[in-house]
């Protein structure tokens, strides 16, 4: 039998399970708050151009805004000053957005402390259990941040010192970018880097180490908990926006069962 056959047989017995790892988008999804100077991505809107009335009697339509940074959306090398020459969104070659993935879970740590900051030594420790990190696949990064991602306070947990969201160290960036084999790295957080990651030597390390190397980054993933810690298969479909630095995702994990 094909191997697409076998596939689609799986899916249609629910030997392989299609896990949603996409947060609803709405004008209410967190987007991230850069501090002044900076300039700040918009929120999601609709804008109605007809419903079933004298705009277009039989159809319901809307335009959308957005920036290619909120929600669920996938950061593309050029995103950043130090993958300026590297792929755009829609340059990023089709196969490697269907790729192995492994899901790192420190949602305790996370809790304990939202400026908690994963090491090379975690990642280590991890693959002293669960093998290798899989080449050509996603490291998912598991903080619990996903069951605040409809509170945008929440979500963002800024006080008077800036953002604490649960992140990456500089030496930890430096070393997925530079020598693990993973594809990219997925959060459940606004941003790949910490909330304090404005503040670190280089700032914002996972986008400048990562999208420096040529890797890719997803944010704001949620259902993580229902993967398993290696086997699953993550399809992440950005819009292929033409010189686009990334772009709102539709991210999808198949896991069998
Ligand atoms: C621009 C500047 C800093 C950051 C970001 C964007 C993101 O997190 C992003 O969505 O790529 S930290
Ligand atoms: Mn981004």
């Amino acid at each position: 039998m094909s191997v697409l056959q076998v596939l689609l047989d799986a899916l249609r017995g629910r030997r392989v399970e299609v896990v949603d790892l996409t947060a609803p988008l709405h004008g209410g999804t967190p987007i991230l708050q850069l501090p002044s100077p900076f300039a700040n991505a918009q929120a999601f809107a609709l804008s109605e151009i007809s419903r079933y009335d004298e705009r277009g009697p039989a159809w319901y339509w809307n335009d959308i805004s957005t920036s290619e940074h909120t929600g669920t959306h996938f950061d593309a090398p050029v995103h950043w000053v130090t993958g300026r020459d590297g792929e755009d969104v829609a340059q990023v070659p089709p196969a490697r957005l269907l790729a192995p993935a492994v899901v790192l879970d420190f949602s305790a740590e996370s809790a304990a402390d939202p400026d908690f900051l994963l090491e090379v030594e975690h990642v280590r420790n991890w693959e002293a259990e669960h093998g290798p990190l899989p080449g050509g696949g996603w490291l998912l990064y598991r903080t619990g941040w996903d069951a605040r991602s409809e509170d945008a306070a929440a979500f963002l947990n800024a006080s008077e010192t800036g953002p604490h969201t649960p992140g990456i160290s500089v030496d930890c960036a430096r070393w997925l970018a530079e020598e693990s084999p993973v594809l990219g790295v997925g959060v459940e957080t606004v941003g790949t880097d910490a909330g304090a990651a404005h503040s670190f030597d280089p700032p914002f390390p996972c986008h400048s180490f990562l999208l420096g190397a040529g890797k890719y980054g997803l944010t704001q993933l949620q259902n993580l908990a229902l993967l398993p810690a290696t086997g699953a298969v993550v399809i992440a479909a950005p819009l292929p926006i033409v010189g686009g630095s990334g772009s709102p995702s539709r991210v999808l994990g198949l896991v069998e069962r």
